[in-house]
């Protein structure tokens, strides 16, 4: 008898402690299993399915395929999903401190945008909440480079084209080269290239190196405008009513899933700039006149930006400037 009740018992534990009884949490994140951000992502999530003593099992959804990306943050917002990953710069409409993400020229070194993300956290922790999310962690992307289809020696050479965006801000920098404006989300890059909606992009050696630019274009210029980052979110109220222990568990792998991502960047990114130039695209440096004409716009931008909320924006820029 006695024998029954320590085998039942085993049991019961062994259960929850394998997740069987689990809470099942999801965590959908909107780019593919390729990219730093989305290995870091799953990383995080068996850490804490391990860690929660059969509290929550965590599903990462990768690639936008429980929620598309736009809808990432209404969903994490409303409880339909209780984590999520999300673009910091595709929330520049919902409040200005999130536009510090996607400024060219003004950290464009690793450093730097640690240290700004260091300055920018406070605020975009405090616009979260108030949307009811937690901010669990950041984790940057490699800077963000030129691709196109000739070579560009200055802004001219980039007059009237298709400029891919993917945040508000980007759609303004867009206007400000005189190229016009286009959304496309990353599953769609290769299609909108070889169908002509888009002619130029400035994003990642991964997102080119993932999509296979060198299907579509020829030329990376190494700009180094900015150096985003996506967030992972929690729902307020669900995080909340976790026991304190699982609570901390979720803390910890936080922030040992922020520190791996600006650890593992930098190798990520000369990783994926030799990728595309192994595959045949020319990668080279920018013209003194073409970064002297982007700074300007830079410049332009960082005005322009102070103006939207000059508080929370000045809080930041003094921050980070210290
Ligand atoms: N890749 C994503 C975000 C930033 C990046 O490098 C994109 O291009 O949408």
């Amino acid at each position: 008898m006695i024998k029954k009740i320590t085998t039942a018992a085993v049991l019961v534990a062994s259960l929850a402690t394998s997740g069987a009884y689990a809470a099942k949490w999801n965590m959908p994140t909107p780019y593919g299993d390729a990219n730093l951000p989305t290995k870091i992502a799953y990383e995080f999530a068996e850490e804490i399915s391990a860690g929660s003593n059969g509290e929550i099992d965590v599903a990462v959804h990768s690639g936008a395929s429980l929620i598309k990306h736009p809808e990432i943050p209404r969903a994490v917002r409303t409880g339909q999903v209780q984590l999520g990953e999300i673009f910091i710069g595709i929330m520049g409409n919902t409040h200005p401190v999130f536009k510090h993400d996607n400024i060219p020229f003004l950290a464009t070194n690793y450093q730097d945008a640690e240290k700004l993300w260091n300055a920018a956290r406070p605020e975009i922790s405090k616009q979260l909440e108030k949307e009811g999310m937690t901010l669990l962690y950041a984790v940057p992307w490699p800077a963000q480079s030129l691709y196109t289809k000739q070579p560009v020696a200055k802004l001219s050479d980039l007059e009237g084209l298709k400029m891919r965006a993917y945040s508000p801000s980007t759609s303004r920098l867009a206007d400000l080269m005189n190229t016009t404006p286009t959304t496309v989300q990353v599953p769609e890059i290769p299609q909108a290239f070889s169908t002509g909606i888009i002619d130029a992009m400035i994003t990642s050696p991964s997102t080119g190196a993932n999509g296979q630019a060198w299907d579509y274009l020829s030329h990376y210029t190494d700009i180094a405008a900015w150096i985003p980052k996506n967030v992972v979110v929690a729902n307020t109220r669900a995080f909340k009513r976790l026991s304190q222990e699982t609570q901390d568990v979720i803390m910890k792998a936080a922030a040992a899933a922020e520190a791996k991502g600006w650890a593992g960047v930098v190798d990520q990114a000369a990783k994926d700039t030799a990728t595309l130039s192994d595959n045949g695209i020319v990668v080279s440096e920018p013209s003194d006149e073409l970064m002297a004409e982007l700074r300007k716009i830079g410049a332009i931008m960082i005005d322009e930006w102070k103006a939207e909320a000059p508080t929370e924006v000045s809080a930041i820029l003094d921050q980070y400037k210290m």
